[in-house]
């Protein structure tokens, strides 16, 4: 396991590499080119320079997370072949810096959902928190304003500007689209993309759907471990994996995270993974607790133990954090939050790890 942090570049978070470099046992990070519209080529001298920027500070460049798919891909128009071809061009681009593994999304219209960004616990830390009828009573729209006006200035990743304007289109648009269209036209991106990820060597690992239910009548099809097994069945390559993330997945109570990791990881197709820690306060109303199994509803230890067991050996990130020490911060992504996360984790996995080898 490979532990990693995610940064956003440009100045466009509070946490430095530097400080990321003085967390012990986290060698890399996740990152991306931000300010490149979707469906847009990535330029490698662009990339060339971020990586400059991260190995200058001692860190690997890791994984890119993310590069988001063009709405039109999603929605299976003419144009996507072009689309398609700018995706694998930038899969080339990215082999050249010596990338291994891109995380990326098959929602529709939204990547993430959330009612509050700052949600008051009772330690005086903030939390993000879902509750199912405020998403359901506003509309994406709205939550976008909302979202961003508690954003503390950063860009919210998965909330790009350039998706609002045609958010209420796409919609409406997506209403009259059935689940097996959806997968359709996501064999049709995997069946073009996926030759390519073998040729550069770079594994494609899909983040769940968040929240792994349907919403504002959009279709989600990366919620169960059933919808997994379909997934990577539309292509058997080993190049086409996911992202476990135990927070979008666990918010149903109906996902057992540690089952879901012993068998896509025993597989050998899990090539991320994002782990945080959720309480529930109902069936479909959560917010997101710090790492330690007591403050939340999933056992971390079966998570980790689940991933030794399995052999992992890929990339792990401690996802979203709270805001704890008066941080200001992207919400989700402090230092201080993350930082504990991260040793937490590394703990259990050092603990395991030297128990079954039978060293007191
Ligand atoms: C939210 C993140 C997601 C994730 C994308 C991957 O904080 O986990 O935005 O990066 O879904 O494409």
């Amino acid at each position: 396991m490979k532990m990693i942090l995610r940064w956003f570049p440009d100045g466009d978070d509070s946490v430095t590499l530097n400080q990321i470099k003085q967390i012990p046992g986290v060698s890399g990070v996740a990152t991306c080119l931000s300010k490149i519209p979707v469906g847009d080529v990535w330029p490698l001298d662009k990339l060339q320079a971020l990586k400059k920027e991260i190995n200058d500070a001692g860190l690997d460049l890791e994984v890119i997370e993310s590069v988001n798919i063009h709405e039109n891909i999603k929605k299976g128009f003419s144009d996507r072949d072009k689309y398609i071809k700018n995706y694998i061009e930038t899969l080339s681009n990215l082999s050249k810096i010596g990338i291994k593994c891109l995380c990326y999304n098959f929602m529709p219209v939204i990547d993430w959902a959330r009612s509050d960004l700052s949600y008051p616990l009772p330690d005086g830390s903030t939390a993000m928190a879902y509750n199912h009828d405020e998403v359901k009573n506003m509309n994406p729209e709205i939550m976008a304003n909302v979202l961003s006006s508690e954003s503390k200035g950063y860009s919210l990743p998965g909330w790009e500007p350039e998706r609002l304007n045609d958010m209420a289109a796409d919609i409406e648009y997506y209403k009259n689209m059935t689940h097996d269209e959806y997968w359709g036209n996501m064999k049709y991106f995997l069946d073009h993309v996926i030759p390519y990820a073998e040729k550069y060597d770079i594994k494609m690992a899909i983040h769940p759907d968040d929240p792994p239910w349907t919403l504002y009548g959009l279709p989600k099809v990366i919620t169960s471990a059933q919808n997994i097994r379909t997934f990577l069945s539309l292509n058997s390559s080993s190049y086409n994996g996911i992202t476990l993330c135990t927070g979008s997945l666990g918010s149903s109570y109906d996902n057992d995270i540690p089952a879901i990791i012993r068998e896509f990881s025993g597989q050998g197709r899990i090539h991320f993974t994002h782990i945080r820690n959720l309480k529930h306060l109902s069936d479909q109303d959560f917010y997101e607790s710090a790492h330690l199994s007591e403050c939340g509803d999933l056992d971390m230890y079966e998570i980790v133990k689940a991933f030794h067991d399995t052999g992992f050996d890929s990339y792990v990130r401690p996802d979203h954090g709270r805001m704890i020490w008066g941080e200001e911060a992207r919400p989700g992504y402090g230092l201080y939050d993350r930082a504990i996360g991260a040793n937490y984790l590394l703990g259990l996995w050092e603990a395991i790890d030297k128990n079954q080898r039978g060293i007191e």
